[in-house]
């Protein structure tokens, strides 16, 4: 091969691509090197699309990362050459191109018409695959294709593609995921989370291709959404937090504005209003929850299991319906969170009427229920969702309940509980599921973990980050990265593609410029090789 210039060139264009490839979290499914030039990032572009948020959010991505100049176009360019009509861009693609793009005959940026050899396309976005996209790469076109969510996941893509580098190697991606639901739980009612911090969290999330935004809201130390109609929710149970720290709250405005934030990264939120347990914030603010009607002074600790709502009094279910109905008002994705975890002063019965009762509500309200793990053991709508949660507990409840039709999401504790240390001596986070390092939230696989359930009936995984030891932004991420990106990676990557833990946390370690560059603290693990 030696003395062969053409070889030698191939050669090192696949060293760049093998490069580029070793930078993407979670792995594609289908990724190859094409012939030809690197684009380059030296240049100014232009970003051409449909969707004017898509076509921003592309424009910010290269100009932070080094882009000199970006000409966002929302729908078409009108080409000045006179025999040129204008060229259009096409519905579900978003197109990268030098902004001095030879013009074709039909008024199109050459590389954005048809120099791609269609017969190489990879595998097509189709329509039951919402979040499927494709990422083609040539000397002059960098072309995103899929649907919103789809080209959500590309331009993450690309963003580890670019990240601090002045070319792409020229390549093809053809991506999907494995799991449906890939979800990030965080608690906000243990340490309220502000907003903007939450913003950065769904950034996070997005990078990583992840999907549901589920948010802890209600616990026994704190109530922090607006429920209209319930002021005394938040007047007496918002400031309240862990340990006597400051509390915090979202109005109905606030929540809403950042499920609409995350659903432009294609990202839903599900809310959770944890019952019957887990309600001393509850039964703190309004006195008729009480069987004594009175309420009890608010709580700091970090217990768990003593709170409980009874059906029984006249008070509950009106409570139930109101906090119910507003949230599932309140929310534009499918599904509302009950709860149903950690209750331990209710007989089976009374367990079971109550998270009954609550399915009904929100089942009235049209949105689908996901509950705790034990919550399979009442009567949920059929199609509801049951959380895993406790590997110290028998997970029957989750097996019956995908006997009797729900799905499972998975969120084993000594894999997707990030609030757990990353060893003994870490300064935050809490043990009972066991010290969780990276491996081992990336070495599993979510169709081998419950005997009875099939890949086909597990929605996907969820990470969860309870706050009861994390008081701030930096703690937080800290506790996230880098094990969300493994738990990322296990949801949405085929199992074949994950046989490699080292060639992981190889590529885990070329995401810390990301981090770094928007502040992003994270464990700096003895795994990775950073
Ligand atoms: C278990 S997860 C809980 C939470 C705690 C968490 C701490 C779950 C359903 N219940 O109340 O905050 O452990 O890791």
């Amino acid at each position: 091969m030696s003395g062969d210039g053409t070889s030698s060139a191939v050669t090192e264009t696949r060293v760049r691509q093998d490069d580029a490839f070793a930078r993407l979290v979670p792995v594609p499914v289908h990724c190859a090197a094409r012939p030809g030039e690197p684009f380059d990032l030296t240049r100014p572009l232009r970003v051409l699309g449909q969707d004017h948020a898509l076509v921003r959010r592309c424009r910010d991505l290269l100009l932070r990362w080094g882009v000199p100049a970006v000409e966002p176009v929302v729908g078409s360019i009108a080409e000045t050459a006179a025999e040129a009509g204008p060229h259009e861009a096409p519905a579900g693609e978003l197109s990268i191109l030098p902004v001095e793009a030879p013009v074709d005959g039909r008024g199109g940026a050459m590389s954005a018409t048809g120099e791609c050899d269609e017969r190489r396309e990879p595998g097509e976005p189709t329509p039951e695959d919402p979040e499927a996209y494709q990422l083609i790469v040539t000397a002059d076109h960098v072309r995103l294709r899929g649907g919103p969510a789809g080209l959500s996941h590309a331009l993450a893509t690309l963003e580890q593609l670019v990240a601090g580098r002045r070319h792409v190697a020229p390549m093809e991606i053809a991506d999907r995921p494995r799991f449906a639901w890939r979800g990030l739980m965080i608690d906000l009612a243990r340490h309220m989370v502000a907003p903007a911090v939450l913003r950065e969290v769904v950034d996070l999330m997005a990078l990583y291709r992840m999907n549901r935004l589920h948010l802890h809201l209600t616990d026994d130390q704190g109530w922090r959404l607006e429920i209209p109609g319930r002021p005394e929710l938040l007047e007496r149970s918002s400031s309240t937090a862990v340990g006597g720290d400051p509390g915090g709250s979202l109005s109905m405005a606030g929540y809403r504005a950042l499920a609409a934030y995350a659903a432009r990264r294609g990202i839903v939120v599900v809310p959770e209003i944890d019952l019957p347990g887990h309600t001393h914030a509850a039964l703190h603010a309004v006195p008729g929850l009480n069987p004594d009607g009175v309420c009890p002074p608010a709580y700091t600790g970090i217990e768990v299991g003593f709170s409980s709502l009874d059906l029984s009094l006249p008070a509950t279910a009106p409570f139930l319906r109101d906090v119910l109905g507003a949230v599932a008002a309140a929310t534009t994705g499918p599904w509302v969170h009950i709860g149903g975890d950690e209750v331990t002063t209710m007989s089976p019965r009374d367990y079971g009427d109550i998270m009954a009762f609550a399915a009904g509500v929100v089942a009235e309200a049209g949105k689908q229920v996901i509950a705790w793990q034990e919550g399979g053991r009442a009567e949920l709508p059929a199609g509801s969702l049951v959380q895993l949660w406790d590997t110290a507990s028998d997970p029957a409840p989750v097996r019956e309940a995908v006997a009797r039709g729900c799905r499972a999401v998975l969120s084993p504790g000594s894999r997707a509980y990030l609030d757990m240390k990353y060893h003994a001596d870490y300064p935050l986070g809490l043990r009972w599921a066991g010290v969780t390092e990276v491996r081992d939230s990336y070495d599993w696989d979510p169709a081998d973990w419950l005997d009875g359930v099939t890949e086909a009936e597990i929605e996907g995984v969820e990470a969860t980050l309870f706050t009861e030891t994390v008081r701030t932004r930096t703690d937080l991420f800290t506790m996230l990265l880098p094990r969300l990106a493994a738990l990322a990676e296990v949801a949405w990557s085929p199992r074949e593609r994950r046989a490699d833990t080292d060639g992981f946390l190889a590529r885990l370690a070329g995401q810390a410029p990301l981090w770094r560059a928007r502040g992003w603290e994270f464990h700096p693990s003895e795994q990775v090789p950073w």
